[in-house]
């Protein structure tokens, strides 16, 4: 399989997270690619234009992070990363759209700065996307605090909506540092210092900004 991704990119992190916490690295190759590169191969690949995308091994392009997790959790034999029924399986996916909501509305606030030009910015969608922000972490802190959203060991194997929230948090950091989201949310901030810390993570940080 060839998984397109960029380093910086959180959506193409969470497969590549994934991939690791499920042992299958050595069957993806990784192919660095700059979404926005003029004349790039990877919009007759994706007419969106997006990475990630995982080519299967029979020829497949899987466009979306969420559907790409899915695909990696049906290739080993091992316990599964996404709850297989029930409540729990709609908890964990509920708890990817959200850190993939925290990180839709991060994007379009950098797509913003890094795009537009400066006098055809609009000081009213930066807040209304730092809110959305501000209001899914807070929801995440409340979350530590009641154990809905559990510390994870070591050894444990992480969901695929805990692994998305690590890698939305981890992507604040890169982007977005200056706003501090570990102020005022301390049960967060130690949960992330503990998943951060999971060797998955560690080899798939991405470059300083
Ligand atoms: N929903 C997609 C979002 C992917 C996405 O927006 N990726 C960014 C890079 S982090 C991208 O390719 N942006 C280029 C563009 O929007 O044209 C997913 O979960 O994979």
């Amino acid at each position: 399989m060839q998984l397109r991704h960029a380093a910086t990119s959180p959506y193409a992190r969470k497969a590549r997270v994934l991939a690791h916490e499920a042992g299958l690295t050595d069957r993806i190759e990784l192919i660095d690619t700059n979404p926005y590169e003029q004349g790039s191969d990877l919009r007759s690949i994706n007419p969106l234009s997006t990475v990630p995308v995982l080519i299967t091994d029979d020829g497949m392009a899987i466009c979306d992070s969420p559907v790409i997790c899915q695909y990696l959790d049906s290739l080993h034999d091992g316990a599964k990363f996404s709850p297989e029924s029930g409540k729990s399986r709609f908890e964990d996916l509920n708890l990817e759209a959200l850190a993939d909501g925290l990180l839709d509305a991060s994007l379009s606030r950098m797509s913003e700065i890094r795009l537009r030009p400066e006098e055809f910015q609009w000081n009213g969608h930066h807040k209304r996307m730092r809110a959305k922000v501000s209001r899914t972490l807070d929801l995440f802190e409340q979350m530590v605090t009641d154990g809905s959203l559990p510390t994870i060991a070591l050894d444990d194997r992480p969901s695929i909506g805990i692994i998305t929230v690590g890698c939305a948090l981890g992507y604040l950091d890169l982007r977005f540092a200056a706003d501090n989201w570990r102020d005022g949310r301390p049960a967060l901030t130690v949960w992330y210092e503990t998943f951060s810390a999971r060797p998955s993570m560690q080899e798939t940080r991405p470059p300083e900004a």
